[in-house]
């Protein structure tokens, strides 16, 4: 990558973050409406903070189809606002009990843990509202196909199901399968599901979306095998939640199945493989390689 296309993409990176920024902001309740704890919480948990990668990914699968920026708009705070979601309800000390995430403390910590479940459904809610919502009625079996892949990739077969195996799995080691496995659902599910619905926000399907596919799974598992390695590597400051929680919690993952120096190797594979299958996309997938490039040599 040189430097100016590397610039060129920081640019369009930071353009995305704000874009989704201003969308979440005008979407979610403001506390001056009841019940304004609920409502200002929600707000803590959504805004200001995070990498934005599942809009990010949205955003660049909706400019290779040319889709309606209107309703990538949409369709980039559905996927963080399941995101966001699940950060708070995976912090609370019924599951992985942590006081920091995104250098700020937890939602359950900042309030109390019935406004953080609270806040948790609400988010969850307010996602499958922005999809039923005009703004995508113009297609209306486009967007029943928007609400049912959604809903499978935060349901009891994705992420909620992901999340299911990783609270059993304590304390035992996985297979590299049983991992991968887990993480395909837990972490790969919403990422998977933000590039088709990005890619959904045209009228007609112009690409090949089973690449666009292959380079979404591919891409999900990788960033849930660098997430391993920055937990185990990095500091709680840069990543702004706990650091080496997966070791002191007695967690499965590619750092404890594999060791450091076999990890980064899957991943370095793993971002070949995401590269490989956007060859066969129209400008070689345009942003989801600098993304893929994020996703894998990030720092936090
Ligand atoms: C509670 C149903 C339910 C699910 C929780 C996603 C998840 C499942 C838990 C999050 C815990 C975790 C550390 C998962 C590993 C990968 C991951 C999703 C990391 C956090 O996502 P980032 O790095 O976070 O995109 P930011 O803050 O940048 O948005």
């Amino acid at each position: 990558m040189t430097v100016s296309t590397s610039n060129h993409f920081q640019h369009w990176m930071l353009e995305q973050q704000s874009r989704v920024e201003a969308a979440l902001d005008s979407m979610l309740p403001t506390a001056d409406h009841a019940p304004a704890g609920l409502h200002s919480a929600m707000r803590y948990a959504a805004l200001g903070g995070g990498k934005r990668v599942r809009p990010l990914l949205a955003y660049a699968a909706g400019e290779l189809v040319s889709g309606d920026l209107k309703q990538v708009d949409v369709v980039a705070c559905a996927v963080e606002l399941i995101h966001a979601y699940s950060l708070v309800h995976d912090d609370m000390p019924c599951m992985d009990d942590d006081r920091l995430r995104r250098g700020r403390p937890t939602v359950h910590v900042e309030f109390d843990e019935a406004t953080a479940l609270l806040v948790g459904d609400a988010l969850q809610s307010l996602a499958f509202q922005a999809l039923s919502g005009r703004e995508l009625a113009d297609d209306p079996g486009r967007q029943l196909q928007m609400v049912e892949i959604l809903a499978c990739a935060a349901g009891s077969r994705g992420m909620a199901g992901g999340q299911a195996i990783d609270l059993e799995s304590v304390g035992r080691q996985l297979s590299e399968p049983e991992l991968e496995f887990m993480h395909v659902r837990k972490t790969g599910a919403l990422i998977r599901a933000s590039v088709q619905l990005g890619a959904l926000s045209a009228q007609t399907g112009s690409i090949d979306m089973d690449a666009l596919d292959r380079f979404a799974k591919v891409a999900g598992l990788g960033f849930q095998v660098v997430d391993d390695l920055l937990d185990a590597e990095s500091s709680t400051a840069t990543l702004g939640k706990t650091a080496g929680k997966d070791a002191s919690d007695n967690k499965p993952t590619y750092v404890s199945l594999l060791g450091v120096a076999r990890a980064r190797d899957l991943a370095a594979e793993l971002h070949q493989e995401a590269l490989r299958s956007l060859e066969q996309l129209p400008h070689g997938g345009a942003r989801l390689g600098d993304i893929a490039g994020f996703i894998f040599h990030r720092d936090f």
